[in-house]
């Protein structure tokens, strides 16, 4: 990149992004490298840009979207909620800026042609995760060299914790802070505004960072619950406390390739609840399919399901009969 040529985030005023570890270190890196203090930023998922209220965006923003998928749940067409959302940015007299995206460039492609523009418009276009880790490889590639340490920092950051390594300076305190209390929606802003100009966290973050620990306390005891219910399917009780549902499921794949959480917290229908999880890593098994034709309300995806707790018996009798068939 030459002296003369602008950043492609310059101008920047508007973050949209998703809430992982990838959506918040790209949402950081990319407030510090665009210099400008007064960048807003809007954590979603794909499947609730409908909530959005871009009527109260200052005029003619300039928007960027961060490990934004277009939406692929609920009703069909599952484009249409994206559609609008574009529709609605547009016709509100803002543009769209960048996407930094690795959930499919095909899909932002149609998404963008059918609202009347074009992904040649965006300075940084939606990409296929087969080329690009996460967002923030997406991210680095585009700002290069002109990113300094800290910014470089962040965005590997990102793109080591969509490969599931949060091991790194800025990983641990974007996850611990915010998987200790996923509903809060405080906790996304307020970090990814301090880890965009600071090295290392402040008291608040400490202290949800610490929440965290405690959650993890209760991991061996969770494990230690295990009951082999037969046919590679172990049940945990997630009553005994506060956890990390993700950690339980790594830990638990290691004795069983179908794993129940029972009382677990999970969001059904927008509300975080106590409700079950059925999650597996064989990938010919899909368990949202499986209990869904069982007639039971579920959600998630096809490696994991929830759904609520009078549910439990009938769910893991159907993905058991899966499983033997
Ligand atoms: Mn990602």
């Amino acid at each position: 990149m030459n002296m003369i040529s602008a950043s492609p985030i310059q101008g920047v005023n508007i973050i949209v992004a998703v809430g992982s570890v990838d959506g918040m270190a790209g949402t950081a890196a990319c407030i510090r490298h665009s210099s400008n203090p007064n960048v807003q930023v809007v954590f979603t998922q794909a499947f609730q840009v409908n909530s959005i209220d871009v009527s109260k965006w200052p005029q003619n923003s300039k928007v960027g979207f961060i490990d934004l998928g277009v939406n692929n749940e609920g009703s069909t067409p599952n484009q249409q909620l994206t559609v609008d959302f574009v529709n609605k940015i547009y016709r509100s007299g803002h543009m769209i800026l960048f996407i930094a995206d690795e959930h499919g460039k095909k899909a932002w492609g149609e998404v963008l042609e059918r609202s009347g523009h074009s992904k040649n418009e965006l300075t940084i276009k939606p990409k296929d995760r087969t080329k690009y880790s996460s967002s923030c490889a997406v991210l680095s590639k585009a700002l290069d060299e002109s990113a300094d340490s800290h910014t470089k920092a962040l965005l590997y950051a990102g793109d080591q914790a969509d490969q599931m390594n949060f091991n790194t300076q800025f990983g641990e305190i974007f996850n611990n802070c915010t998987k200790s209390n996923m509903s809060d929606p405080s906790r996304r802003p307020y970090v990814v505004q301090h880890m965009a100009h600071h090295d290392a966290p402040d008291a608040k973050i400490q202290s949800w960072m610490n929440e965290y620990v405690e959650m993890q306390d209760n991991l061996p005891k969770i494990l230690t619950s295990g009951d082999n219910l037969g046919d590679g399917i172990f049940l945990y009780d997630c009553t005994i406390g506060r956890h990390d549902a993700t950690a339980i499921f790594s830990e638990a794949y290691k004795t069983s390739p179908v794993v129940v959480l029972s009382g677990t917290n999970v969001f059904i229908e927008g509300k975080m609840q106590a409700a079950v999880s059925i999650a597996t890593y064989k990938k010919d098994l899909n368990v949202l399919k499986i209990i869904q034709e069982a007639g039971i309300t579920a959600g998630g995806m096809a490696a994991k399901a929830n759904f609520a707790l009078k549910d439990r018996e009938a769910a893991i009798e159907a993905v058991r009969k899966a499983v033997t068939q």
